[in-house]
């Protein structure tokens, strides 16, 4: 008999004790995170068709012009994340400000709020280059009944009960954490249904790709320049090979399943680099550590970093453990 494999649905189900905490809650907020990305992933597969990848004519919150996508998909999962009364609070990237959830169905009580990128790697869109959504979740630490206040948003990444990333490339895949592991679905498009298809991700200690930007070398710090010159020396395992997609999840996922170090430092131009601690950063940092990785703004574990605002940015250096060790070693 053909071994089925298990669907997102079932896996959550059968993991149920894994959200000790939880009433169902937390499964109740994947699925809808599930629902919420067949629908973006639907609008993504046709963007070219229904032209829909232009801009909206607006800037977002980052100053970055908003493509439509962005906008839709920020719509779609905030919608689906308070039209299911799963949530207290949103922050968003592209929302200056936190959501609060409130209206009559008192979400003042629900335990959780959520931290997204709602559709990173935007500017890839109409390059046919792949993109993803990043998510965190934390349970609230102000009262349950009262509205959701920004501290609630401002937690170390080590207090996330589940973060995650969908990767709308070759085939779209929810991959995501509980803090018991990762593991990746893959959606059947045809018929809406993840498949376990990457079960307990471990991401190799030490790989042969490494991701940066290079068109910013000369703006790096001097360690960050030595490291990529090491890369490239032709001696021991080197060199390596330069992969950057220019959308982190992509390159993020790549490295997670074959080996790889990611790096966003800082520079002269970007004081502390470009990517955002709370709904980017922190979500891959436990998603990496949880499958064996490393993930550090050079100096510190990104997950122990207490964020000052929402949408503070941190350099980033994320992925296979020896390497980014390797990585630190230069930067000291
Ligand atoms: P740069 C996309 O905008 C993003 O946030 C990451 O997904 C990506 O790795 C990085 O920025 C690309 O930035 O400065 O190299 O173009």
């Amino acid at each position: 008999m053909k071994h089925h494999p298990q669907t997102l649905g079932e896996f959550i189900i059968s993991n149920q004790k894994d959200f000790e905490y939880s009433s169902g809650e937390l499964s109740r907020l994947l699925n809808c995170i599930r629902l919420a990305a067949k629908v973006v992933n639907h609008e993504i597969r046709q963007a070219g068709l229904v032209d829909i990848t232009g801009t909206v004519g607006n800037v977002n919150v980052q100053g970055e012009e908003q493509k439509k996508l962005d906008v839709f998909a920020n719509n779609v999962f905030i919608n689906a994340l308070t039209n299911r009364n799963i949530v207290c609070g949103i922050v968003s990237e592209e929302n200056e400000e936190f959501i609060t959830i409130s209206g009559a169905n008192n979400a003042n009580r629900n335990k959780y709020v959520v931290v997204m990128d709602p559709l990173d790697g935007s500017s890839n869109i109409d390059a046919g280059v792949s993109v993803g959504t990043i998510f965190g979740i934390y349970r609230r630490i102000s009262p349950e009944g009262t509205p959701v206040t920004l501290e609630d948003f401002l937690q170390p990444g080590n207090m996330q009960v589940a973060a995650g990333y969908v990767i709308y490339g070759t085939s779209t895949m929810l991959v995501y954490t509980t803090g018991n592991g990762v593991n990746g679905f893959t959606l059947n498009p045809a018929i809406g249904t993840y498949y376990l298809s990457h079960p307990n991700i471990r991401m190799p200690e030490q790989g042969r790709v490494y991701s940066v930007n290079e068109g910013y070398y000369v703006h790096f710090p001097q360690g960050v320049k030595d490291y990529i010159k090491y890369c490239q020396k032709e001696e021991e395992d080197r060199p390596y090979t330069s992969r950057y997609i220019g959308s982190m999840v992509s390159d993020i996922h790549r490295n997670l399943i074959q080996g790889g170090i990611y790096m966003y430092p800082k520079s002269s131009e970007r004081e502390a680099g470009k990517l955002r601690l709370v709904y980017e950063c922190n979500p891959v940092a436990f998603i990496v550590e949880q499958a064996g990785g490393r993930a550090t703004d050079g100096y510190r574990r990104i997950l122990d970093i207490k964020p000052e605002h929402i949408h503070e940015r941190i350099p980033l250096f994320a992925g296979s453990q020896k390497m980014v060790e390797k990585a630190e070693s230069f930067l000291r």
